[in-house]
């Protein structure tokens, strides 16, 4: 049973604030570039090919007169015919899932934004895409335009399962926002065909990349179908389970019968897809990140929905580890660019750091599926850390570029260049050739209302702070104004209805005062929320800490020993050459003076900065020197990390010595 769920949707409508100008952002800016992107039309970004792959596995199997593929064209106001001469598959084995995410981005979209035209985009992108349906229900452009005998005979790499699940989370998001059910009828078809094969017809295997399961949970929910549950469920168990023959590893078993492969995945290493034991025996958060915490999500999920305590249990240590011991201060997970994967405890790099922007992401979900079993302040905290910083950071303020890896220090000349650090780039460049992160900023921005608020048993749940309106399925309505994460005042307006009202308190709140209708009060605050009886008529105000403040990491992060770092509220700030006379390499801090409110950046979109007292070292020009370099007293200045890398090329640095 879950303890509290995640509200849908519609039920938030935000308004003028922090979030709703990111949404727009996302409407106005990251939709629309996305969509040329997807269609091979943006000046600049590398060749994607992704609607292409549609149209051409939808000729290889109705033919190019195909109505849909001729109705596609001519809306693209191109010449039918034309767009057919480029026949193959162009792309990674998974370019279908930019497609999806876009999708879904545009469907959270539509729900609080609603435009006639981008409906219109999406419906002609989703007519393509089920028209690229094969009869059977399967569903992936790679191996239908490439080789359909090959389909599902490399669930390692061939991430047929994860564009599946990317489409159904696609579909379940459109449905909600505009009620049109054309991918909704296409996934639950997909989801039958994958069912038949791996259920009813007892094929062997699970998905190298986890997604379809925490998908196939929502498509559960949206259409009650019970195969999806029984699908997802299944996957869920049988990972990591001993099979026969090949040392028990499955996927060693699938690469002994075949002599293909997509890229040399090494199908030894039962790290990297999280399948070196059964799920409900994992502790530690292992191997690729993104997979991990997609993986953590569905089983949070599952164990909420079936009430599985084993499961739950799980949850609970492989989170423990992800929190405690790694992740970065940013949120960031995944600290080796080798495999985009987890470490070892404590292993937190700063200028190597890998930090995948969906790794962020998924950190999130897996937040708000463990919020769902129950309503423990410390993974709302973690969620609020990810969004406001990693994710945040992932995209260009403009919305036109973005961060695939988030490294906590940036030195150009080094970063992106020095073997060791290839991975981290000083600037966001404009799209990727593997362009998963992109839209998974896009939908998770646009999806914000549905992390921040939750709701059971008659008790509004405000995990995060999100200005507009909430429609509780209880009858509460709710009103919040608040310039978080900026502001420091968050004020709930109870409009309609009643209940119970449980508002979060950020552990780096250490100074919280809350008043109902102007009266100050304590209430119990129980796992990290306040829980409040509200009726209609009432003004809950909390006024958070608005405190700058240094950080200090555990000694075991060897990189961070002898530093700290500056966070106020739920913004972790960075020191950038832009505002430090070029070189942040030779600052360090006093930590022992107060941090004071900045200038405004126009450029960084007037945002607060920090000043911090500090240093600056002199060193002699040769490399090594036995004289004692001088240092002199300077004015620091820090910016929020998720503005960092807007003004051109140059140092930053999150931790600095003191
Ligand atoms: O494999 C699909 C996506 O591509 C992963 O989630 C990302 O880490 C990137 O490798
Ligand atoms: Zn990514």
């Amino acid at each position: 049973m879950k303890a509290q769920r995640q509200i849908t949707i519609k039920q938030y409508k935000p308004s003028e604030g922090f979030i709703s100008r990111y949404q727009k952002l996302i409407k106005d800016v990251v939709i629309p570039y996305q969509y040329d992107v997807l269609c091979d039309k943006a000046e600049g970004a590398e060749k994607s090919h992704v609607v292409q792959n549609f149209i051409n596995a939808a000729a290889a199997l109705h033919g190019e007169d195909h109505a849909a593929i001729q109705k596609y064209l001519s809306s693209r106001e191109q010449k039918p015919g034309d767009a057919i001469t480029d026949s193959g598959f162009y792309g990674m084995v998974f370019q279908d899932s930019d497609a999806a995410k876009w999708i879904e981005a545009v469907g959270y979209t539509l729900a609080v934004f609603p435009d006639k035209k981008l409906e219109e985009t999406a419906d002609s992108l989703i007519d393509i895409i089920a028209a690229a349906q094969d009869e059977d229900g399967y569903l992936n452009t790679y191996f239908t335009i490439k080789d359909r005998d090959k389909r599902w005979t490399n669930l390692l790499e061939g991430h047929e399962l994860y564009c599946s699940g990317h489409f159904m989370e696609a579909a379940v998001a459109y449905y909600n926002a505009t009620g049109k059910d054309k991918l909704l009828k296409v996934m639950l078809k997909n989801a039958e065909h994958i069912y038949r094969h791996f259920v009813t017809e007892k094929y062997e295997g699970y998905p190298g990349h986890p997604e379809v399961e925490l998908a196939l949970l929502k498509l559960y929910r949206a259409t009650g179908e019970k195969h999806c549950l029984e699908l997802a469920e299944h996957f869920i168990n049988v990972r990591g389970v001993p099979v026969e023959g090949a040392d028990g590893n499955f996927y060693k078993k699938e690469a002994e019968q075949r002599d293909w492969t997509v890229w040399g995945n090494n199908a030894d290493d039962r790290y990297y897809q999280q399948s070196f034991a059964p799920v409900r025996e994992q502790s530690d958060a292992v191997g690729h990140s993104v997979r991990a915490v997609y993986l953590y999500t569905a089983m949070a999920d599952l164990a909420a929905e079936t009430d599985d305590a084993e499961l739950l249990n799980a949850c609970k240590r492989l989170w423990e580890s992800i929190a405690d011991r790694r992740m970065y201060i940013t949120g960031g997970i995944g600290s080796t660019g080798i495999g985009e994967a987890f470490t070892v405890d404590y292993d937190l790099p700063n200028d190597t750091a890998y930090a995948e922007t969906c790794a962020s992401c998924g950190l999130m979900f897996f937040a708000s599926r463990m919020l769902e079993n129950y309503p423990d302040g410390k993974y709302a905290d973690v969620m609020e850390r990810a969004f406001y910083n990693t994710v945040l950071a992932g995209m260009q303020l403009d919305g036109k570029r973005f961060f695939y890896v988030n490294p906590l220090e940036v030195i150009p000349g080094i970063s992106g260049i020095a073997a060791t650090h290839w991975h981290d780039k000083s600037q966001r460049p404009e799209w990727f050739a593997c362009a998963c992160c992109p839209p998974n900023v896009a939908r998770t921005v646009a999806a914000f209302g549905t992390y921040a608020y939750g709701e059971g048993d008659g008790t509004a749940y405000c995990h995060l702070y999100a200005a507009g309106e909430v429609d509780f399925s209880f009858g509460l309505k709710l009103l919040c104004e608040t310039d978080f994460p900026h502001g420091f005042t968050v004020r709930y307006t109870v409009s309609e209805g009643g209940g119970v009202l449980a508002v979060r308190i950020p552990d780096w709140s250490e100074r919280t005062e809350i008043s109902v209708n102007g009266e100050k009060i304590s209430p119990e605050i129980k796992s990290g929320y306040a829980y409040i009886g509200v009726e209609a008529g009432d003004v809950i105000e909390l006024i958070l800490d608005d405190r700058a403040r240094f950080v200090y990491s555990n000694t075991k992060a060897a990189e961070n020993t002898g530093c700290a770092a500056v966070q106020r509220g739920a913004l972790v700030y960075c020191f950038e050459g832009a505002d430090n006379g070029g070189d942040v390499l030779s600052l360090s801090l006093d930590d022992g003076a107060e941090i004071t409110a900045g200038e405004t950046v126009p450029e960084l979109g007037g945002v607060e900065t920090l000043k911090v007292k500090g240093y600056r070292t002199v060193s002699e020009d040769g490399l090594y020197s036995f004289k004692k370099p001088e240092r002199i007293p300077e004015a620091l200045m820090a910016v929020p990390y998720y503005t960092w890398g807007n003004r051109g090329e140059n140092q930053m640095r999150v931790w600095l010595p003191c």
